[in-house]
């Protein structure tokens, strides 16, 4: 008998790649430290074997899902403060309570307060987390900076514009909460460092102005509840904007002549760099013509696609790579295909302005409840772009598995009609978020689209860790990334979750 090590590993099991492929194979944790180990490393160098040994069945050890917003659950709303001891209650039920969705790190959303309360509400909301719960990664602020016309269920009278562009943002959610923090998530228990996503319109006066800034300092920009042109969502992805809230809702329908946000899917990176010329047609016989570059000389034709896709000569237009860069520098995995820089403006910005900024599509987060957007839609959407996917629940407060339907109190004396999946506001049409659950998304998400489990599960996995550049902590399965996992069966049904090492649900 060889005393405890605290090693653990999984066996008989589907481990979710990054590619989203599922992969036979055996994963090894650290318990104590909480982390994922390298197998092989672990195996050779320290000689040890794993004291307890997990059979999955066959089933599926994933990472543990990422919501990017929720707005609350099991009764308790982010949205709303009455004591300091009352707020700290509900974020832990809704931290201990979501882990049975399978979700292990969120991102609690605000929606537009009064201004004088965002102080109060941030400074509680800093990164959170018992032993037993998932993650709260910080805050997302969706609003004030919104447009009217497309405010959903926010309060018109609290909403801002931000006439003195960064300073505003850092007037209303307050300057401490939007200081620059590389090291955010080793560093973030019990400090000041909530902010993570700032969902706001780009047109609003002031707004286009703090993109740039505040995507320097690690916030990620995320354009929504917005009319915004094509022109100005290009121009803030140009700054920093690195995801689109809640695609299809609170925005434009798709134009052919001005696709607005929603067309920011379908641009190209190449859309402002030159025209690079092909290289010149070899001759049948592989008789050079004169001028041919040395480099397709020597090259049978089998070679000249590669030459022409840019893998091996320089002078095309290299393969871009969307997201190869991060906010967060220390967790950036370096990409192999180069990044280009943006070179000339297509746009309507000052000249120079654009100089250094390459431009890579956003995230996209999309709720994938069968209402907020057609079955048909979230599949046209990853289509377009599957790298960007972000499956969110955008959930509310009665959020729970459990509930009843019929009318529920909401705030400021408004209420909810629940039917089923679907959540208004009482005597309108207007949709108030969702009831969704992760879990559910992905499943759906898998039966809209015809992707794998695998290719669902990347989107509650490693896209958003990758939106939030914490890919080499959250949302993966990397030697050194936290154990945090959800164990699915093969039709994606949550049967146990994981947070740092420990079972924290299991299904009964
Ligand atoms: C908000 O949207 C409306 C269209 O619905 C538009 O007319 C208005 O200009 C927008 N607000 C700003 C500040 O751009
Ligand atoms: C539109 C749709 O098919 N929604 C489904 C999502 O998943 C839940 C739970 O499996 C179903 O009840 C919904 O019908």
């Amino acid at each position: 008998m060889t005393s405890n090590n605290g090693l653990i590993c999984f066996t008989n099991c589907l481990l979710p790649q990054e590619d989203g492929s599922l992969l036979a194979k055996d994963l090894w944790i650290d318990e104590q430290r909480g982390i994922i180990l390298d197998a092989q490393r672990t195996f050779y160098l320290r000689k040890e074997r794993p004291t307890r040994t997990f059979d999955l069945d066959g089933n599926i050890l994933s990472p543990g899902f990422i919501d990017l917003q929720l707005n609350g659950a099991y009764g308790f709303d982010f949205s709303v403060y009455e004591d300091d001891e009352s707020y700290r209650q509900g974020m832990k039920l809704v931290a201990e309570g979501i882990v049975e969705t399978g979700v292990t790190s969120l991102l609690p959303t605000i929606i537009t307060q009064e201004k004088s309360l965002y102080p109060t509400l941030l400074r509680l909301l800093r990164p959170f987390s018992t032993p037993k719960s998932a993650t709260l990664l910080g805050w997302h602020a969706e609003g004030p900076y919104l447009n009217h016309s497309k405010r959903g269920a926010h309060a018109p009278p609290f909403l801002l514009s931000a006439p003195d562009g960064t300073k505003s943002f850092e007037d209303v959610y307050g300057i401490e909460h939007l200081l620059d923090n590389e090291d955010w998530l080793v560093s973030c228990e019990g400090q000041n460092v909530g902010v993570r996503l700032i969902t706001a319109a780009p047109e609003i006066d002031g707004v286009m102005d703090a993109v740039g800034e505040l995507s320097k300092r690690g916030v990620v920009f995320s354009i929504g509840h917005s009319v915004a042109t094509s022109d100005t969502a290009t121009a803030a992805v140009r700054y920093g904007a690195r995801l689109i809230t809640h695609l299809f809702n609170a925005m434009p329908q798709l134009h052919h002549r001005d696709p607005s946000i929603i067309g920011l899917l379908g641009a190209s990176p190449h859309l402002s760099a030159p025209m690079s010329p092909l290289p010149p047609y070899p001759s049948r016989k592989g008789i050079p013509l004169p001028g041919t570059p040395d480099s397709i000389k020597a090259m049978p034709l089998s070679g000249l696609a590669e030459a022409i896709d840019g893998t091996e000569t320089s002078t095309h237009t290299p393969a871009f790579a969307d997201h190869g860069s991060s906010v967060s520098s220390d967790s950036v995995i370096p990409s192999s295909a180069p990044t280009r820089k943006g070179s000339r403006s297509e746009l309507h910005l000052e000249k120079g302005q654009i100089a250094d900024m390459a431009f890579e599509r956003p995230f996209y987060g999309i709720i994938v409840d069968g209402i907020h957007s057609h079955p048909n839609s979230v599949r046209l959407a990853y289509s377009a772009y599957p790298e960007g996917c972000i499956l969110i629940t955008d959930a509310m407060k009665i959020l729970d598995p459990n509930l009843r339907d019929g009318v529920h109190e909401w705030r400021d004396g408004q209420r909810f009609v629940k039917e089923g999946y679907r959540l208004y506001l009482e005597g309108t049409d207007t949709l108030a978020g969702s009831v969704i659950t992760l879990d559910t998304s992905v499943r759906n998400f898998s039966r809209f689209t015809g992707c794998s489990l695998g290719e669902a599960i990347k989107c509650a996995t490693y896209n958003p860790a990758k939106c939030l550049g914490i890919e080499s902590r959250k949302g993966t399965l990397r030697p050194g990334a936290d154990a945090d996992f959800v164990v699915l069966d093969r039709k994606g049904v949550v049967l146990s979750t994981w947070v740092r090492g420990k079972e924290v649900w299991v299904k009964k």
